[in-house]
């Protein structure tokens, strides 16, 4: 436990950065290889440099990767339950020798750290989600995050810091452990209860983070997350203008708000113990967790991930050691008879007891419904509606896909006309033969070509739905990953309907209007799809249409209907 204490506590760089290269190390490092850092990489380093991440002075080499994956520890025997990993291309990495620093930089290109290359490997990807996540399942975000989009081979080694990432937003709001525990410590703050959220508050969360508060005589730091959260959750920008209005809800001088630029990995228990750890480095006592603590939900088929208690089942197991108290909550429920809100074991069969899941928040603030002012602020529910308009004013891209001759662009078309027709609506056509024409003019049909064509039409129909316009696209796009990852780019702010034009090659092949397939059959053109390229056809496309039985009207007729009934159109 003491060494613990120390690495979390008393080895806590009190200066940004860590360990800082000098002036001669810098200008050296300007002829170092560079790596971009990604978004979720930039995040990380963040906060290995200035310390919320201590013990860890980089990114994890190969034994220690391996001893958080077996063990949930560092191979210094402290406890850290998520690997913190640098993930490369192979090319990069090929293009190095361990032993060798190189320049790790933000996307404008300054040099935020060097890192000496400790260690080089190529992790078992499924292995380290088995691990971490407790499962393979590719639709829990973190998961899908380490199989579909971190690249290949993994980076270990200390670093040096040069350049602390920049943020122009919220600067006032955002600390360092060190800044942090400084606060705490002029304010007289001795306890502090750390909250932690990636959602909006409410009622409830406000009600609970001021009983942890004086059941423990403690002062409260709510402290969300601002980095990477659940693709699909509300944007930190409306959140902290949410939090600021909470704040006010607060007795003056007991609460205080800090940003956290952590990229969650939604990995449950083990992120549970990973918050808390982060907590303690910023100087706080008590870390809340509640009910399915940094879980992603339920599996497409209905199964949660993990246990409600699990993660305070896991804390509790490592609370001597992690020398934070865990102040565990039930799920708060609103009992009508007594105006107030009651963690839900505290309740009784005859009490009436109301409350609203996130599910049903986002339904009604999708549709535009009153909310009650037991579950939340007005304030707070009109900051939503600012970015969170009513489904009908929303964005949305409906997006083709299917064989080459199998309708798309027909149905589309007739889509785009009615869309038109009834006026309410700006919407943009991106077709398969013009996006070709106008955006990919250089591209062919290569696995590489056909991910780079398909995620330009993916970033053009984000930015049109992101304001509120409607694009809708045709391409073949014939590969699940790609199209996996259009839509979690869309729906990041707007409304995403795939709709699978479902005809079989064989009437594809018969019609052959452009000829293609015959030429494709003669071995004319490679690479074809669906004669010696693969067509990967959708699971769970919200529209699946088959243009033998439907004409293109009809067809267009069908997914505005679809449209409607998500609410997208009225
Ligand atoms: S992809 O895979 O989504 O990038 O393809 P896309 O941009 O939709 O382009 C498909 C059109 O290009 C013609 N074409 C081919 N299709 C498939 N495979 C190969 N090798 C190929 N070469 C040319 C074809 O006419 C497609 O048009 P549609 O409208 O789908 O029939």
């Amino acid at each position: 436990m003491g060494a613990f204490k120390e690495a979390h506590g008393g080895v806590l760089k009190e200066g940004y950065l860590g360990d800082s290269a000098s002036e001669e190390e810098k200008a050296k490092a300007k002829d170092y290889k560079s790596w971009d850092l990604g978004p979720r990489q930039l995040c990380d380093i963040e906060l290995i440099l200035d310390g919320a991440f201590s013990p860890l002075e980089g990114f994890l080499g190969r034994e220690d990767y391996e001893a958080v994956l077996a063990e949930m520890r560092l191979t210094s025997g402290l406890l850290w339950p998520i690997p913190i990993t640098l993930d490369v291309t192979a090319e990069f990495a090929d293009s190095i020798n361990e032993g060798e620093w190189i320049a790790l930089r933000d996307p404008e290109g300054v040099m935020v750290a060097t890192m000496e290359v400790a260690d080089k490997w190529s992790p078992e990807k499924a292995g380290e989600a088995t691990s971490v996540f407790g499962t393979e399942n590719p639709a829990h975000p973190g998961v899908d995050y380490l199989l579909n989009q971190a690249n290949e081979v993994y980076l270990g080694g200390k670093l040096k810091g040069v350049e602390p990432p920049l943020h122009y937003d919220f600067r006032l709001l955002r600390d360092t452990p060190a800044e942090l525990r400084g606060r705490f410590r002029k304010l007289g703050w001795r306890k502090v209860v750390a909250f932690q959220t990636r959602n909006p508050m409410h009622r409830a969360h406000q009600e609970l983070t001021f009983r942890a508060a004086k059941e423990h005589e403690a002062n409260l730091l709510i402290q969300p997350v601002v980095g990477m959260t659940r693709p699909g959750d509300i944007d930190h920008y409306t959140r902290v203008r949410c939090y600021e209005r909470i704040l006010e809800k607060y007795p003056e001088q007991t609460t205080t708000l800090s940003l956290l630029n952590l990229a969650m990995r939604m990995a449950g228990p083990r992120e549970a113990l990973w918050h808390a750890i982060i907590r303690k480095n910023f100087g706080c006592t008590h870390f809340i967790v509640g009910r399915d603590h940094a879980g992603p939900g339920k599996t497409p088929e209905g199964e949660p991930y993990y246990g409600p208690y699990e993660a305070q089942e896991l804390f509790k197991k490592h609370e001597a050691e992690l020398d934070i108290t865990m102040v565990p909550f039930q799920q708060m429920v609103y009992v009508e008879d007594r105006a107030q809100y009651l963690p839900v074991d505290e309740t009784t069969p005859d009490m009436k007891i109301k409350t609203i899941t996130g599910t049903e928040f986002r339904r009604r603030l999708a549709e535009g419904l009153e909310m009650p002012d037991w579950f939340s602020y007005p304030e707070i529910v009109e900051e939503l509606r600012k970015m969170h308009p009513a489904r009908h004013r929303q964005g949305f891209v409906v997006f083709f896909t299917g064989l080459s001759g199998s309708g798309k662009s027909t149905i589309a078309n007739a889509l785009l006309v009615k869309m038109l027709e009834s006026g309410d609506r700006r919407v943009t056509l991106l077709d398969g033969d013009v996006v070709r024409k106008n955006l990919s003019s250089e591209l062919g049909f290569s696995k590489e070509h056909r991910d780079l064509n398909i995620l330009r039409i993916g970033y053009v129909a984000s930015e049109i739905s992101k304001h509120s316009g409607v694009a809708i696209c045709a391409p073949i796009a014939p590969y699940t990953a790609t199209r996996r990852q259009v839509r979690a780019l869309v729906e990041e702010n707007a409304g995403f309907i795939e709709v699978h034009v479902a005809t079989p090659l064989e009437v594809c092949e018969k019609r052959d209007r452009k000829g293609l397939y015959a030429k494709a059959r003669a071995g004319l053109i490679k690479g074809f799809t669906g004669i010696d390229d693969p067509y990967e056809a959708p699971e769970n496309a919200e529209v699946v249409l088959d243009t033998e039985a439907l004409s293109p009207e009809l067809a267009a007729h069908r997914i505005l209907v679809k449209l409607e009934s998500l609410g997208y159109i009225r």
